[in-house]
């Protein structure tokens, strides 16, 4: 079937509370505009993993921008440090490839650099087959479902340019709850890489948002060590785990000129998105400011259901 007749027959969804902005196509389970739909087929057709592909996925808004910042700085610690880093005048997004709109570039890195970090949003039931036959690193992070919730409305209603006001949060709500979220259902994206690395231990590391914030020391050191670029004790002595947390933090990164007035993807117009937009809050509990208390009840509730029994705990 041509790459058009699919998305003429796969459920389709403008959504409502962005003033139909946005139209999502649910395709091979999951929701996504259409471009990046597009790109996630030409990925499966034609990406080829190699061995030192360190696969860097997140569902959108549980803390990507903060992992790929981390991801980057521990890669090319040897050829920059924190004066001279591409971070302070290139956002995080742009450090990194995304697999599935970024193919060129990955295919770039692996002929011309080794530069083994790769992005993605793909669920893991949507990998490349290549890469899920392959013994490459993956890191996901995951976050709190409510707060994913608000950072996901209010993210979205900023780029589209509506006020909230405008923007009714109820209607987002109920679309989350549907599933109807960017690379959403958020529950299942996440229990495709729970199931994988349970499958094949040793090969997915789960990171927690909020775990990362509480105690950043020790999970950079794990992820670090989890890519295969573990610090030294020469390096540990000399700061420079600190220096990195320091360097990618919220409050540095969102100071710096480039994620203040930036835009990442400029030139696309549909896609281009304001860098301060990746930079909204970065605060533990926010939902509390837009959940009324039947919503709690009821995603804690879905949630329960959704995960009963795995040990994964989003709530
Ligand atoms: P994306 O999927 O669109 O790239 P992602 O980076 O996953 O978004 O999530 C954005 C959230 O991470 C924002 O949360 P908020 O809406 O609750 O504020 C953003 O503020 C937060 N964030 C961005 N950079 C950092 C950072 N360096 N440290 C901690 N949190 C961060």
């Amino acid at each position: 079937m041509e790459d058009d007749d699919i998305f003429k027959t796969c459920p389709q969804h403008t959504i409502s509370w962005l003033k139909g902005n946005i139209t999502m196509y649910k395709y091979l389970g999951f929701w996504n505009i259409k471009s990046f739909h597009e790109g996630t087929i030409l990925a499966q057709k034609c990406f080829k993993a190699e061995p030192s592909d360190v696969l860097v996925s997140s569902c959108p808004k549980t803390g990507t921008t903060w992992l790929k910042a981390l991801a980057f700085a521990i890669v090319t610690r040897d050829k920059f440090d924190e004066s001279t880093t591409p971070l302070l005048t290139t956002m995080p997004h742009d450090c990194i490839p995304l697999l599935e709109h970024d193919l060129k570039k990955v295919e770039d890195n692996h002929k011309n650099s080794g530069f083994p970090l790769v992005a993605t949003h793909l669920p893991y039931s949507s990998l490349p087959e290549s890469l899920v036959a392959s013994d490459c690193k993956i890191v996901y992070i995951y976050r709190n479902v409510k707060d994913v919730i608000v950072s996901h409305y209010r993210f979205l209603q900023e780029a589209t340019k509506l006020s909230v006001d405008d923007a009714p949060f109820e209607a987002a709500f109920d679309d989350f709850c549907q599933g109807i979220s960017w690379c959403g259902p958020y529950w299942d994206h996440i229990l495709g890489y729970w199931k994988a690395s349970h499958e094949r231990p040793g090969r997915i590391l789960f990171l927690k948002y909020e775990d990362m914030k509480r105690d950043p020391r020790n999970n950079v050191k794990r992820l670090a060590e989890f890519i295969g670029y573990p610090f030294s004790i020469e390096e540990e002595k000399a700061g420079v785990v600190e220096n990195i947390i320091k360097l990618c933090s919220f409050e540095n990164m969102s100071n710096l000129e480039v994620n203040k007035s930036g835009t990442h993807r400029p030139e696309e117009e549909d896609i281009a998105i304001e860098n301060r937009l990746y930079f909204r809050k970065a605060k533990d509990g926010d939902w509390e400011n837009y959940f009324t208390e039947e919503m709690k009840e009821k995603i804690d509730k879905l949630i329960d259901e959704k995960l009963s029994g795995t040990g994964l705990v989003l709530k």
